[in-house]
Order: structure tokens, then C-alpha cells, then sequence
């Protein structure tokens, strides 16, 4: 394998946000889902259960950390100020090339390994990690300098290096031959509204396709499951959500194309398969230059994903978006692998 050398230190980082008003956490309520169109966003950010969390590392360590977002529908956009950050692995492999970054996306249900090098520089105590949103940065975690590493002199010139894995790279080359093959199965997203709410439900669309916020107000929590359907649709045979029920074969790698053009209520989501990995192969059709194993992937609006599952587990599977509230008014689709 020619993956990273582990760091010396580990973190596990969960991300979070939680929807709070004057009385406390804003209700659940019984047999009625609120939130519905938008997914429930939170307006206080949680990082491992804390809105800001504090950690003390040495000038020069190197730290791995396991991101996942939990969150019901809010994607983050997650910068780090004052140290380096190089990308490792998501959900469910390593990257073909590692690479450094300024900033990630992690979608709910979405993981990304990471390492982070403390090098403190410009003379400056601290670092950051902040939630980028078009409305300016939230702090998620402060890193305070606390003395010089012990550990460092191996962890610090591992980190510069850049790592290509050459074992990784070769498994995804009977995939990446499919990028010239039409897709075996093909999904579009669409929303379908009812009620009251139904003549007014164009928001504002953000030039990259995501809503990283819920700018709707209060009219948000008042479209419910009585009020909204969102579903996926099989363009062969124009079945929607769970009446698809997919038939693979075990080892099968299947090109699947997701299209989310849907007019009602364009916005992201994140796609979420049970029981096995697929590639990003492709984004509006441009090729996926660094392929890593993921089970969740996020879909902006307007956009189309072209992804390669492979069905390495028996069984009956689901596959839906990780939005909570659009799971739960029925976007999910049922495949089966024999
Ligand atoms: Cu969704």
C-alpha cells in the first residue's frame, strides 16, 4: 500500500448543527414532518457536541482526522487558517493522489481523513477551522499552540510529500474505461408540491447549487410531508422511489447517471448507497481526475453525476439522499444484488 503514514495523533471531528428557538431545541413533532422541502438546518454549529471546540497541539504536529457531518441537510464548507491541510481519503478508500487543500466540501453522511500540520506560521498562536458560507465564516474549532513537537521531525517531512497510490489507481482502470459507455441506469430528481405552499416555492438559486443555508424564514418549517414529495425517477421505466427495485448481478459494476435538473425546487443533494462503494466518475460529464471509493456524494443543482457502483455485497440495498426530511417523504430507491 502506498497510503500515508499515519500521524502520531488522531481525532475523530463530527459536525453538526442543531435548529434552536427561545424555548430550546425547535420540536420534532409526531407523524408530520417539518422541514420538508429544505431539510431542517440548524442554526447553532456543533463540533463533537460543542459549539466551539478547543484542542491544544504542539507547533510542528501532524494530526489525522476522521471528518463525518451528521447534520440533516446542511452542507459544510470546511477552511482551516494557520496550519496546512492535505486531503487523504473519503467514505471508503484513498484518494489516487493525495493533495493539499484550503478548504473541503463534506456533505451529510460524506467522510473525509485529513491531515493537518500545525506549523504556525507568521508568528501567529493559534489556528482555525471555520464553516465558509456566503454569509461570512463560523468558527468551529480553535487550535491553541501549546510548546514544540516531540514527534514532529518524522510527521512533518511525511506531510510534505504528496502521495500517489499506484495499487488503487490500477483497480480503477476497468472503471474509468466506462466513461465512453452510455450509462446502464439512469435517475433524475424532482420535487412535487401540494397545498398552500405549492405557487410559491422558487428560493433563490445559488450560482454553484447549493443552499448552504435555509434563507426561506420561517415558511420553511411550515412545508411538511402533507405538502411535499421528492423523489428520484427511473427514466426507463418512469418508475419513482421505492416501486424502482434495481436487479444486480454480485460484482456487477454498474454506470449509473444521476440528473438533478428537477424545476420545483432546485437544490443539492447528497446520494447515499447501503451495502456497497461507488466511483465519482464523471460531473457534467467532465472526468473525475482522482478517483477515491465513496458511498455518499454530493449532487449540486443543475448538475449531472455519472457514478460507477460496485455490487461487491448480496442482498436487498437502498440507495437515497442522506437530507433526513427528503428521506423521510420518500426519496429512496431499492436495488437488489444476486
Ligand atoms: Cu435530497
Amino acid at each position: 500500500m502506498g497510503s500515508s503514514k499515519t500521524p502520531d495523533y488522531s481525532r475523530v471531528v463530527v459536525i453538526d448543527d442543531l435548529l434552536m428557538d427561545k424555548q430550546g431545541i425547535y420540536p420534532f413533532k409526531d407523524g408530520i414532518v417539518t422541514h420538508a422541502l429544505m431539510g431542517r438546518y440548524g442554526n447553532m454549529f456543533l463540533v463533537n457536541n460543542r459549539s466551539t471546540d478547543i484542542q491544544n497541539v504542539s507547533k510542528g504536529d501532524v494530526w489525522r482526522y476522521y471528518f463525518v457531518n451528521t447534520a440533516n441537510a446542511r452542507p459544510f464548507k470546511i477552511a482551516i487558517s494557520g496550519a496546512k491541510m492535505k486531503m487523504i481519503a473519503s467514505d471508503q478508500g484513498v484518494f489516487e493522489r493525495e493533495f493539499f487543500a484550503d478548504d473541503f466540501v463534506i456533505s451529510p453522511g460524506e467522510r473525509y481523513i485529513v491531515d493537518i500540520m500545525f506549523d504556525f506560521i507568521d508568528g501567529k498562536k493559534q489556528a482555525s477551522l471555520s464553516a465558509i458560507h456566503p454569509s461570512g465564516p463560523t468558527l468551529l474549532s480553535k487550535f491553541k499552540m501549546s510548546g514544540m513537537a516531540t514527534k514532529s521531525e518524522v510527521s512533518s517531512s511525511d506531510f510534505a510529500k504528496l502521495r500517489m497510490n499506484a495499487e488503487e489507481s490500477k483497480e480503477f482502470e476497468p472503471i474509468k474505461a466506462k466513461l465512453s459507455q452510455p450509462p446502464l441506469k439512469h435517475l433524475t430528481i424532482d420535487a412535487e408540491l401540494t397545498g398552500p405552499h405549492a405557487s410559491h416555492m422558487m428560493t433563490k438559486s445559488h450560482s454553484d447549487g447549493i443552499e448552504w443555508d435555509d434563507d426561506m424564514g420561517p415558511m420553511s418549517a411550515d412545508i411538511t410531508s402533507a405538502d411535499v414529495k421528492w423523489f428520484m425517477k427511473d427514466e426507463e421505466t418512469k418508475k419513482l422511489n421505492m416501486d424502482i427495485n434495481w436487479k444486480f448481478n454480485h460484482n456487477e459494476s454498474v454506470k449509473i447517471r444521476i440528473d438533478n435538473k428537477g424545476k420545483t425546487h432546485p437544490m443539492q443533494h447528497p446520494i447515499h448507497f447501503h451495502g456497497q462503494r461507488f466511483v465519482v466518475l464523471a460531473r457534467n460529464g467532465k472526468p473525475n481526475d482522482n478517483l477515491a471509493w465513496k458511498d455518499t456524494a454530493l449532487l449540486p443543482a443543475g448538475e449531472t453525476m455519472d457514478i460507477v457502483l460496485d455490487n461487491q455485497n448480496k442482498g436487498k440495498w437502498m440507495a437515497h439522499c442522506h437530507i433526513s426530511e427528503h428521506l423521510a417523504v420518500g426519496m429512496m430507491i431499492g436495488f437488489e444484488v444476486k
